[in-house]
């Protein structure tokens, strides 16, 4: 891989940050195995949205969601924070004011050490039961052939605790993200094609607020044109030499 050089322009933008915002995709998470969606491999190109992602598919064919989702709980079991989140989660020392806001639902960003997380679309490792989102711990459910299980407080049928698309996000997480990408001084979007809203929408929201952007993604996306700095390399390879040369320049 070439060397990757971080313009001295950006150093001295960072030195005097006060707010750094991070929004972090899928991306961040694929040099730690978890496949993305929209990449040629990706989950959505062997399942369909519709069938795996909303409410409507899990009413069809709850059995099939609740697999679909085990099957990626397996691969986030296996996998380990990558250099890019653990950079980042260096970043919330060296910043005055750090917040990480991801897409993810994999919780591999608290896995590196970042505690200022906001999960805009859940936790896969969480469930709830569908009909009332009573919290759901299917270890200690009692042994059931039924899949998926079945809430012991209402008995309706168990989901995973992510934002399926269709779904409202909670209203305070959303608007958390919102607060802290608007008092951004540097936005970074890592990771994300930027196709999902609001999620997408918050990368727009800093620009027009006055902040930095700064994209790390090998390819361009729907809001690269938004980028004061675009870095068209994998997140793990750049963000750690991001930290190096901040680190590494006296004040
Ligand atoms: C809502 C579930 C109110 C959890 C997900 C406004 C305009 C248009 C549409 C809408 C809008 N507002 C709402 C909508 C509808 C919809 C939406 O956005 N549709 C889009 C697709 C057109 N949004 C919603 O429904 C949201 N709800 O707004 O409620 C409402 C209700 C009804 C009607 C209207 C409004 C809910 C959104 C949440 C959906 N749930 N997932 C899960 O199972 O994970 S979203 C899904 O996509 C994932 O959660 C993921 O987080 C998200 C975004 O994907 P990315 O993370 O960007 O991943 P992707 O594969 O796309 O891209 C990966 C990128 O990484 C690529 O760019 C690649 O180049 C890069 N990459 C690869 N390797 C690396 C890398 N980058 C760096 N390093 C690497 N090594």
């Amino acid at each position: 891989m070439e060397k990757i050089s971080i313009p001295s322009e950006l150093i001295r933008i960072l030195k005097s940050a006060k707010n750094v915002v991070a929004l972090t995709g899928a991306g961040v998470s694929a040099e730690s195995g978890i496949p993305t969606f929209r990449d040629k491999d990706g989950l959505f190109t062997k399942d369909n949205v519709e069938d795996v992602a909303t409410p409507e598919g899990f009413k069809r064919n709850p059995k099939l969601v609740w697999e679909w989702y085990s099957m990626r709980r397996e691969k986030v079991k296996q996998a380990h924070p990558n250099p890019g989140h653990i950079a980042l989660a260096k970043f919330e020392e060296i910043f005055p004011n750090f917040t990480l806001i991801t897409q993810n639902v994999d919780g591999l960003h608290q896995k590196a050490g970042s505690r200022n997380v906001i999960e805009l679309h859940g936790n896969i490792m969480r469930n709830k039961c569908f009909a009332n989102s009573h919290p759901v711990d299917v270890e200690k459910l009692p042994p059931s052939s039924e899949i998926p299980p079945r809430c012991p407080v209402c008995g309706s049928l168990v989901r995973p605790d992510v934002v399926w698309f269709g779904e409202f996000l909670d209203p305070e997480i959303l608007s958390a993200a919102e607060v802290a990408t608007r008092n951004a001084d540097v936005f970074f979007t890592i990771g994300t094609s930027s196709e999902v809203y609001p999620a997408a929408g918050f990368i727009s929201l800093a620009k027009e607020s006055g902040a930095t952007v700064i994209e790390i993604n090998p390819n361009e996306t729907l809001k690269s044109y938004l980028a004061d700095f675009t870095f068209r390399y994998p997140s793990g390879k750049v963000l750690p030499v991001i930290l190096d040369e901040f680190t590494r320049q006296k004040d």
